[in-house]
């Protein structure tokens, strides 16, 4: 019988961070400059990923799902097919990273399927729930940062970078989808302060980056030392 192998959580451990928020909302930039502030600060090394994706498997994966070839199976497959892709990402890179002591920073994790799937597809959370205790474990995040924004203002950014492409399955939605994923992320902040923290991206990236900092020095001191705490500056 397969069943999934999880690692002993009491093992040396790294640091789990996701972000996490609507299309556009600017996850993306702000990795790349947590990264290159944490490999020159903590002292420890940084894994860069991203979901769906992360693995070669996973990247398959994600160009069906970006594809729009599950959407018309309904948010329940279309979830157990991201769970797919997590399993094998979790599996080749997130908890080997995590347990040679790096901070892993993953752009989405499991609250874009709560907000995607969950709250705007539908999808009941028990199902969800359920989906996390199987495929996630105890491989939770340490900090989750919603990059909080208006939809309109991240569906035009979105749509600049994308230089005349064409929408993907999930940028293609309805302003009212986009809505009801913005209220899925702040409520699952308010459920989970502990946490999570909203950081307000609607702002110039370099004021977006100087409050993504104060979150993390305050919230997991030991990867900034020095910062101080000044409190989350969303
Ligand atoms: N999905 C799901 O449904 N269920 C799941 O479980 C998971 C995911 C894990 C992945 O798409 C899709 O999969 C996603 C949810 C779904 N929906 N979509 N689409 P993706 O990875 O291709 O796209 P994304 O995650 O939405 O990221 P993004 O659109 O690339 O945006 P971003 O990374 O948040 O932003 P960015 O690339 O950093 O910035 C976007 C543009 O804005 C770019 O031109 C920047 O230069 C500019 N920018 C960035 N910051 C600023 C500020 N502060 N001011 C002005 N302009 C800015």
């Amino acid at each position: 019988m397969i069943v999934p192998r999880f690692g002993d959580p009491a093992e040396a451990r790294g640091a789990f961070v996701t972000f996490e928020g609507g299309e556009g909302a600017g996850k993306s930039t702000q990795i790349a400059r947590l990264a290159e502030t944490l490999r020159a600060r903590s002292g420890r090394g940084v894994c860069v990923t991203r979901e769906p994706g992360g693995s070669p498997r996973a990247e398959e994966i994600r160009a069906a799902l970006l594809g729009g070839v599950a959407k018309p199976y309904g948010p329940f497959a279309e979830a157990l097919l991201f769970c797919a892709a997590r399993i094998d990402h979790l599996d080749r890179l997130i908890r080997p990273a995590l347990q040679r002591g790096e901070t892993v920073l993953c752009d989405r994790f499991i609250d874009s399927t709560r907000a995607y799937q969950g709250a705007a597809g539908g999808l009941d959370p028990g199902v969800l729930t359920a989906l996390e205790r199987v495929v996630v474990g105890p491989t939770r995040p340490d900090l989750t940062l919603i990059l909080d924004l208006p939809p309109e203002v991240g569906l035009a950014r979105a749509a600049v970078r994308g230089g005349g492409q064409g929408a993907d399955r999930f940028e293609a939605e309805a302003l009212d989808f986009h809505v009801r994923l913005r209220a899925a992320f702040l409520a699952i902040a308010r459920a989970e302060p502990e946490r999570c923290a909203v950081i307000d991206a609607a702002r110039d990236p370099d004021a977006v980056e100087a409050a993504i900092r104060a979150a993390v020095a305050t919230r997991l001191p030991d990867l900034l030392p020095g910062e101080g705490s000044r409190g989350d500056a969303a």
